[in-house]
């Protein structure tokens, strides 16, 4: 049956070059990187960039009911336990290796800032790939710890796959923590590592959440039999998935997980039947020896936050143009205008903070970091992981509102940047949980010094008057938080944790807005952009401070229990 009229179709929204189009990211790396670094870097950020705006965005939409498949057998009764994962893996995963997605960071062609140029890249490459980034973080994040760990049979064997350029050589980690006693308090895992006569540690056990279980090798913690509890009597171990004839070496993939989001990355449950595995360093301390892994796919959240909340906000901005509703583009109407600047600081405050972290990561794996930035890396990694993984959430959700019904349909292909979104403040240790950390690395190696001296030294260089005084309110409200943790230090320590998201978000986004002036200032000055400055104003107005009066642990209690 026809229409008497032609029905109105609203154009989709549409991606250019991502790199081009990013005046952010842009702008922090011509303020990080000397001019001749950057404009060797540009033609990989621009590929990867028109790959990403492109023909990869065309292929995430076309391939968005395509899930991993676990086959348990073959035809014939044997068990296999295959994943097959979606084609747009497979492409990313070639990509990720052409591209040197980890690669980079290993090849240290910039140095230091060949963390920078890394994670510009992971940036770009990540929001069309379906969380490929996961299998990738992990892949680094072995890569850094195993470079660190002073084990050369592991390291001569596994690195060089890790972080090859050749599709062909090219590994990927897994990360098997999670056990259903605890993903947040790991101490507790069951796994039992037992050595047969000839020497060969075995694991025995059940990991309950392994994320992209199609790697070659991974990461993963067992206790030594006769060893003690806690996390102290784990140990960090190595092993390959599979023997020189493919076959999975004693691992049963029990089933794969049915997620909200990260639908694309086959996380399964896994059963371990006397794996063979090689421990890294030691048979004990596993936790401490696995936290640097921790600490890098911590920073690899953080820049996957960011990048969610730079795509979200491309797609809305360009259907902001192409959507007209009550005679005009919502481009030009003031509550939505509103709107997208408001979700558009969140971004452009997250970005500075990030960057700021991978520099001083790229200095520790040089050796150029000094003892107060070592502190400092510390502190800022537990917090920038939180701080932007809240404000992706947020974003991801508000952007969904901004397609009105549309983002809410899902061959839009945009409901899945919410789903995708949501993990970020869950995987790698929840807020609560690092929130934690953060008090932990107050305590321990200090940190809150550096964090203020910091800020202190951008306000004193900052030229414009206005920015000066928003660093300044910065520094006050961290020597007002400093000070209000202190005189709970050692005296009141339930109230200190009750309080501990509060404090670290605070942090966070103080340090956020103080780095964002920073950039501010120099932008104004050298690029002529008032918009940087426009952000810091109204991330300010917005506030950063998130402690409130606190209420008697009784009445908390009865809130919360409702008892
Ligand atoms: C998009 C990219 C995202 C990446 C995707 C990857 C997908 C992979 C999915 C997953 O694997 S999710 C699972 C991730 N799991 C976690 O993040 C664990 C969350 N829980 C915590 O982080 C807990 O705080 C912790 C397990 C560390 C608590 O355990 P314990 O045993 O109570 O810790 P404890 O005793 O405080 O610390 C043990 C040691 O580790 C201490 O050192 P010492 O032995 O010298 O005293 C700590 O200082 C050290 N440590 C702990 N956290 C650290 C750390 N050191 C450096 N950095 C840290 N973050």
């Amino acid at each position: 049956m026809s229409l008497p009229f032609a029905p109105f179709n609203q154009p989709a929204p549409s991606l250019g070059n991502q790199y081009d189009e990013d005046r952010v990211l842009r702008s922090i790396l011509k303020r990080m990187l000397p001019p001749d670094a950057l404009r060797e870097m540009e033609p990989g950020l621009r590929a990867l960039g028109e790959l990403g705006g492109g023909e990869l965005y065309q292929m995430q939409l076309a391939d968005r009911l395509n899930e991993p498949k676990l086959t348990h057998f073959d035809p014939w009764g044997n068990r296999i336990d295959q994943i097959e994962v979606s084609p747009l893996w497979k492409r990313a995963e070639r990509l990720a290796a052409e591209h040197g997605i980890v690669a980079t960071a290993y090849e240290r062609k910039h140095g230091a800032l060949s963390r920078v140029h890394q994670f510009a890249l992971a940036y770009l490459f990540t929001p069309s790939t379906d969380i490929y980034s996961c299998p990738l973080a992990m892949t680094d994040g072995a890569a850094h710890t195993l470079a660190a760990s002073g084990n050369h049979a592991i390291m001569d064997r596994a690195l060089p796959h890790l972080t090859s350029r050749d599709p062909r050589t090219f590994w990927t980690s897994g990360q098997w923590m999670t056990e259903s006693t605890g993903g947040s308090d790991v101490g507790q895992t069951e796994t039992i590592a037992k050595q047969d006569a000839d020497g060969t540690w075995r694991l025995y056990g059940r990991k309950w959440f392994t994320s992209a279980t199609t790697s070659q090798m991974t990461l993963t913690l067992g206790r030594p039999e006769g060893n003690g509890p806690g996390g102290h009597g784990l140990a960090l171990f190595y092993l390959e998935t599979r023997d020189g004839n493919g076959a999975l070496q004693n691992i049963e993939i029990g089933r794969l997980k049915d997620k909200l989001g990260t639908r694309k990355v086959p996380t399964a449950e896994l059963f371990l039947h006397g794996t063979p595995a090689t421990p890294v360093n030691g048979t004990t301390s596993g936790i401490r020896n696995i936290a640097p892994m921790l600490n890098i796919t911590r920073t690899w959240n953080a820049v996957c936050s960011v990048a969610g909340m730079r795509r979200g906000l491309a797609l809305a901005r360009d259907f902001a143009k192409k959507r007209v509703a009550f005679g005009a583009p919502l481009a030009e109407k003031p509550l939505h205008i509103e709107t997208l600047a408001d979700l558009q600081i969140e971004f452009e405050a997250a970005m500075p903070f990030v960057f700021r972290v991978v520099a001083l990561l790229g200095k520790l794996e040089t050796g150029e970091i000094t003892e107060s930035e070592q502190k400092l890396l510390r502190l800022l990694t537990p917090l920038v992981k939180l701080t932007t993984a809240k404000q992706g959430v947020r974003v991801a959700s508000e952007v969904l509102e901004c397609f009105g019904g549309a983002g809410y349909v899902e061959d839009t292909g945009l409901p899945v940047l919410l789903r995708d979104a949501q993990v970020l403040p869950i995987w790698e240790g929840t807020t609560n949980v690092l929130s934690l950390d953060t008090l932990r690395a107050i305590s321990r190696d200090g940190g809150l010094g550096e964090l203020l001296g910091e800020i202190k030294g951008i306000a004193q260089s900052t030229k414009d008057t206005e920015l000066r005084a928003i660093a300044e309110a910065c520094a006050a409200r961290v020597e007002k938080t400093s000070a209000w943790l202190m005189e709970r230090a050692g005296t009141n320590a339930m109230e200190l944790e009750s309080q501990a998201r509060r404090v670290a978000l605070t942090f966070g986004e103080t340090y956020e807005l103080a780095l964002l002036v920073e950039h501010a200032d120099w932008a104004l000055r050298v690029e002529g952009d008032a918009r940087p400055r426009s952000a810091a104003r109204r991330f300010h107005v917005r506030g950063t401070d998130h402690l409130r009066p606190v209420f008697e642990a009784a009445e908390t209690r009865a809130l919360a229990n409702d008892a």
